[in-house]
């Protein structure tokens, strides 16, 4: 039974010694607590999107000053994911700045792009804007192993970030997805200006997706300069905290992905994430438009934690 705005409150609010012990008693049941899974995110194709999300660098309608490019090449993508899985990668995340895929060259050459880079033993994902059931079915055929599309927030705050879609569109993306038999990966930004209740009901609806999904990827914003969100607050470390240890316990299956913003988190707040039930993180100098973390301080940060990257799948 999914859970209600009111039992989330109740598991967030929990004095931190018993909520940080509840989501490690469920991430121990289901999880190695010292492994993190490394992803590595490729921007195939940049900027000159017609959405209006209010957090994107990537959006027509903002400013940001970032230099559009065309979709990548397949030889220029193999190129990258072979280093990502050389780096210690076991996951390869292709993003591209579409609102929608549109049937044709461009998504054969995706498709391709995602024979390849599963031929290489790596779990692959794409994350291209909605898609109908038809291309969720290709994308299957070709070996997807997941599809983000992230829901970002709750349905009520949802308008106040993007108005060229709705959240029952981000919806109707998920279940296809999931009809083709592919993970889902669907999670949020907190950092936006939206209120805790905005955030549970982000949790209350990515528990009530059926299937739950695989994989949720817990973005703070990173401002970006020209974009409507680029003067938010930061997000308070332990609101960050409290949130991955109440994903963690709502969700116990799912990987909880520490995603964007952690180039603004010190190691001793990601320490806490990942006690709380963390346990992936992007790595490489740049996630799709903005900074990440250097790949070797990475490596440094999990060795003084006695944490290792997760090999296996
Ligand atoms: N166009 C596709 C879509 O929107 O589904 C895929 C690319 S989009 C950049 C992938 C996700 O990155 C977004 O759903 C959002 O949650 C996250 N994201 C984008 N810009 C961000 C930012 N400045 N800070 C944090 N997360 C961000
Ligand atoms: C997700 O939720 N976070 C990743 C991945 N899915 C594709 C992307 C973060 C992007 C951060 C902003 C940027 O670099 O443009
Ligand atoms: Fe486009 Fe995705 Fe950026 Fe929204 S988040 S503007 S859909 S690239």
């Amino acid at each position: 039974m999914p859970s209600t705005v009111s039992e989330i409150s109740q598991i967030y609010h929990q004095p931190l010694p018993d909520l940080l012990f509840e989501a490690q008693r469920v991430h121990r049941a289901h999880h190695d607590p010292r492994a993190v899974q490394l992803c590595t995110l490729s921007n195939i194709k940049t900027g000159l999107c017609p959405e209006n999300c209010g957090y994107c660098s990537q959006s027509v309608h903002h400013k940001s000053g970032l230099a559009a490019q065309e979709l990548s090449s397949l030889d220029a993508v193999m190129a990258e994911a072979q280093a990502a899985k050389a780096a210690g990668s076991t996951r390869f995340c292709m993003g591209a700045a579409w609102r929608e895929i549109k049937d044709g060259p461009q998504f054969e050459r995706v498709l391709e792009m995602v024979r390849s880079v599963s031929a290489l033993g790596m779990e692959v994902c794409c994350t291209l804007g909605m898609l109908k059931p038809h291309q969720a079915e290709r994308l299957k055929q070709a070996g997807l192993t997941a599809y983000n599309h992230n829901l970002d927030t709750g349905p009520g705050y949802y308008p106040q970030v993007v108005t060229t879609r709705a959240y029952q569109d981000r919806l109707e993306t998920i279940r296809a997805v999931s009809a083709a038999g592919i993970s889902v990966c669907c999670g949020g930004i907190l950092g936006m200006g939206e209120s805790l209740t905005d955030r549970f009901e982000l949790l209350e609806a990515l528990g009530s997706l059926d299937p739950i999904p695989e994989s949720i990827p817990i973005n703070c914003l990173v401002p970006v300069a020209g974009t409507p969100l680029a003067d938010s607050a930061p997000v308070e470390p332990l609101d960050l905290v409290r949130m991955i240890a109440t994903t963690r316990i709502l969700l116990p299956v799912a990987m909880v992905r520490l995603s964007a913003g952690r180039l603004q988190m010190s190691e001793e707040l990601q320490a806490l994430c990942f006690l709380a039930g963390a346990n992936s993180i992007f790595t490489g100098p740049k996630l799709l438009t903005t900074p990440n973390p250097e790949h070797s301080h990475d490596l440094k940060m999990l060795e003084k934690l006695g944490m290792q990257p997760k090999m296996t799948q």
